[in-house]
């Protein structure tokens, strides 16, 4: 028997804790896992980890995980091999492009695309060659509006200032809850102790989030806010900043001050206060308190992205960190140096170049709203959606009105999906193709790094060997790309492998060059505690990418926006309104199948105040009938003080109870889609992203 311990970043969520795990073999048998724990000497992650993790090794071992290609034929699965998949492939996309041209092909590519640096580095290598318009991602149910307003004002999408946790004083936080989400585009594993730090040392961290969320729960203040209606309390925080002389001056080039100044200044707090339920004075006396500290965050996330006015409330954001001075200032919100810098070696991003065909949809960066993807299929004509490639996604769990996108995929010509399971979405699929589990496959994160809390970098290698005949993300995607290139005779370049190409992007970065080698994947592999390259410094001015190199605080996108905002008006007083909700041992739609994560009480049940639950006369724990506009669904009702009257809470990433899920232990604890009731017409319309919070529900006894 020999037991080995290796280290190794977790990838499951934004956090990257480092973790050491143990591995035993047995003469004669497979090697198995034996321990997962937080990894000590990760100087970053000191040791932290999540209940998720331990779950790696479910992952590992899980039966219903697919191991091969997978074929349907009729309402049965049949093995087929990978030459033969990838010939099936080039076949039927060739085909239907040949009749129905480039954009009847639409491709979707899920979260866990971020979280695998194969499928960073080569799912265009195949999906390139499609030269389709009709590409969506989770982006347009996620962060769309931070990149769409990094890219307005500093020229990069990927400019993303993140906040400086560690040296902060005052941390206002909307829309995010980090306890239960490990931080998102700000990774900072660890983040509970973070928090407190920032108290220990005197200062406060304050949170605005229509529920009192775990985060709420240990913050030196939280605010109520109507779900939606950030906008309005960020533009009575910023024209509070300006009317009461709050302001201090930026050492970054600035343009456009005077016209945000005067856009924004019937934006008071007292005309903003009935539209995000806070009172006025709070609102003022907030901006107080932030211009006070000497140095402050403000950090919007998922709740302000994912709502109508998201990239508003971005926009907002930046500016309540520039205008304050806190803008590419420590201890404020800094834009990271990472190894590998994306920002460095791609283009600043597009907007807006086309449109989607039903709907008139932006474009962002090559990629259309999901909320428009359905009807794409749905709606004939020239240009329709006849066939889907879904990469590493589950949309009919993820992306507003599932229940429409299931009816979309059933009426199309071929669907290929590649994917681990069977589930909601990948049913519909006539070819999955998995590929290696994470463990199996060697691992650097390009995504998270960039976003971190402090400058790190490392690279583990493959914990367990790759099973004979299993291909990884990268290798399925060259495969296919080879296919299709012969059938269509389009032009394959070569390609390399994923971790060469982090070798030459390492090596060209900021922290290695080819004279000294500092840093590259052999460094990386002589680290497997990864390297601490040091805390966040400024650099925004020389890194802006706007054509004249200055930040821009009114574009022109966005001014056209207040209009919009203009005309909103205070929700009808009867009226709920559905957001969403986290929880540690969840992640998504597809970490259901892990008995260690479910066990126990459920927990994707609907929360509501009890006096909500009183005008209803509805009880604790009823199964009760939530409907909107899309669709209803049941699900056992919890009173919690948690929520603000008017409010109710779901977590999204259940429903598990459809036919044809092959996935053993979450059908079995099912929950039901929070998406079944979303509404794909309910958009932030600047960008086109969905808004999955705000969704006027009615909760009535089944
Ligand atoms: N109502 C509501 N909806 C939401 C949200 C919300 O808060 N509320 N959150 C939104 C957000 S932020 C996001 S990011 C999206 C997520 O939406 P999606 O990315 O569409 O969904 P996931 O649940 O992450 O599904 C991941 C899929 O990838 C597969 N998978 C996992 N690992 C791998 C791998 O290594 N390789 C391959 N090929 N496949 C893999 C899984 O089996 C699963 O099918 O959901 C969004 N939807
Ligand atoms: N355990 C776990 N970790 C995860 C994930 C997971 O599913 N589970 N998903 C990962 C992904 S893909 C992402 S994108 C990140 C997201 O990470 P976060 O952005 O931290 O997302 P949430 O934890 O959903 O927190 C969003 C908060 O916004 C609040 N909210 C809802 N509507 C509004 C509103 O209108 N205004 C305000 N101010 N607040 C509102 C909700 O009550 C909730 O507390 O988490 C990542 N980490
Ligand atoms: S918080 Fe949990 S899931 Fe996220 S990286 Fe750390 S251990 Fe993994
Ligand atoms: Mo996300």
């Amino acid at each position: 028997m020999t037991k080995t311990l290796h280290h190794r970043a977790c990838h499951l969520c934004e956090a990257i804790c480092g973790l050491t795990i143990e591995t035993t073999a047995v003469d004669g048998a497979a090697v198995q896992i034996t321990s997962i724990k937080g990894d000590p000497q990760d100087s970053f992650s000191r040791g932290h980890i999540c209940p998720k993790a331990v779950a790696l090794q479910d992952i590992q071992n899980d039966p219903d995980r697919l191991h091969q290609p997978m074929l349907r034929v009729g309402n049965e699965w049949q093995p087929i091999e990978w030459d033969a998949a990838f010939a099936l492939v080039a076949e039927r996309l060739g085909a239907i492009q040949e009749l129905h041209g480039q954009n009847a092909v639409a491709v979707y590519q899920g979260n866990p695309s971020v979280h695998n640096y194969g499928l960073m580095t080569h799912s265009n290598y195949f999906l390139g060659l499609l030269k389709t318009r009709n590409r969506f991602s989770a982006t347009s149910v996620d962060q769309l509006p931070q990149h769409l307003s990094s890219y307005l004002m500093y020229g990069h999408g990927l400019l993303l200032p993140i906040p400086d946790i560690d040296h902060t004083d005052f941390m206002l936080i909307l829309g995010g809850n980090p306890l239960a989400s490990n931080g998102s585009i700000m990774t900072v594993p660890d983040v509970e102790k973070r928090l407190k730090a920032i108290q220990a040392r005197g200062g406060k961290v304050v949170v605005v989030d229509p529920r009192r969320s775990e985060t709420a729960a240990i913050a030196d203040q939280h605010l109520f806010v109507r779900p939606g209606g950030d906008a309005a309390l960020l533009f009575g925080l910023l024209n509070t900043l300006f009317d009461e002389g709050l302001t201090r001056e930026s050492h970054l080039p600035v343009e456009g001050l005077d016209e945000v100044r005067q856009a924004i200044s019937r934006f008071t707090p007292e005309a903003m206060s009935s539209l995000c339920a806070v009172p006025a004075g709070q609102i003022r006396q907030l901006a107080r308190d932030f211009a006070a500290a000497d140095k402050a965050v403000c950090y919007g996330r998922m709740g302000v992205s994912t709502q109508s006015f998201g990239t508003l409330c971005h926009w907002l954001v930046q500016l309540i960190n520039l205008v304050t001075g806190n803008l590419d200032r420590v201890g404020g919100a800094l834009c990271t140096e990472p190894a590998v810098d994306l920002v460095a070696s791609t283009s600043g991003g597009h907007f807006n170049r086309w449109q989607s065909r039903v709907s008139g949809r932006p474009e962002y960066g090559g990629e259309l709203p999901v909320s428009a993807l359905a009807e794409e299929m749905l709606t004939e004509g020239e240009g329709q959606v006849r066939a889907l490639i879904t990469v590493a996604g589950n949309p009919v769990l993820s992306t507003p009105n599932g229940r429409q996108l299931e009816q979309a995929l059933d009426g199309l010509d071929f669907m290929l999906s590649i994917d681990l399971y069977i589930n909601e979405t990948t049913r519909y699929a006539d070819l999955i193709l998995p590929s290696t589990s994470a463990l199996e496959n060697d691992h650097y994160d390009t995504t998270f790094n960039m976003f971190a809390v402090r400058n790190v970098s490392r690279f583990n290698r493959a914990i367990l060997a790759k099973p004979e005949g299993a291909l990884h993300d990268w290798e399925i995607f060259v495969g296919l790309a080879q296919a299709f290139a012969a059938k269509t005779g389009k032009e394959l370049k070569p390609t390399i492998a994923p971790a060469q190409m982090i070798d030459r992007g390492l090596r060209a970065g900021l922290y290695g060059d080819a004279s000294t080698h500092q840093l590259s994947v052999a460094t990386l592999f002589d680290h497997p505690h990864g390297i601490d390259l040091g805390p966040l410094n400024a650099n925004l001015g020389p890194r802006l990418k706007t054509a004249n190199q200055r930040v821009q605080a009114a574009p022109a996108a966005i001014l056209a926006d207040l209009e919009r905002f203009a005309a909103l008006q205070a929700p009808l007083a009867d009226e709920l309104l559905m957001i969403g909700r986290r929880h540690v041992r969840s992640n998504n739609s597809w970490m259901h199948n892990y008995h260690r994560l479910v066990k126990g009480k459920p927990r994707h049940q609907l929360l509501m105040h009890p006096d909500d639950l009183a005008s209803r006369g509805l009880s604790d724990g009823q199964r009760v009938r939530v409907s909107s506009r899309v669709g209803a669904i049941e699900v056992e009702v919890l009173a919690s003080v948690e929520m603000m009257p008017g409010v109710v809470s779901l977590p999204h990433g259940w429903g598990h109870a459809r036919p044809g899920v092959q996935m053993g232990i979450a059908s079995g604890q099912p929950g039901a889609s929070a998406n079944d009731l979303t509404d794909e017409r309910q958009l932030d319309e600047l960008s086109g992203n969905a808004a999955l919070n705000g969704v006027p529900v009615k909760v009535a006894a089944t």
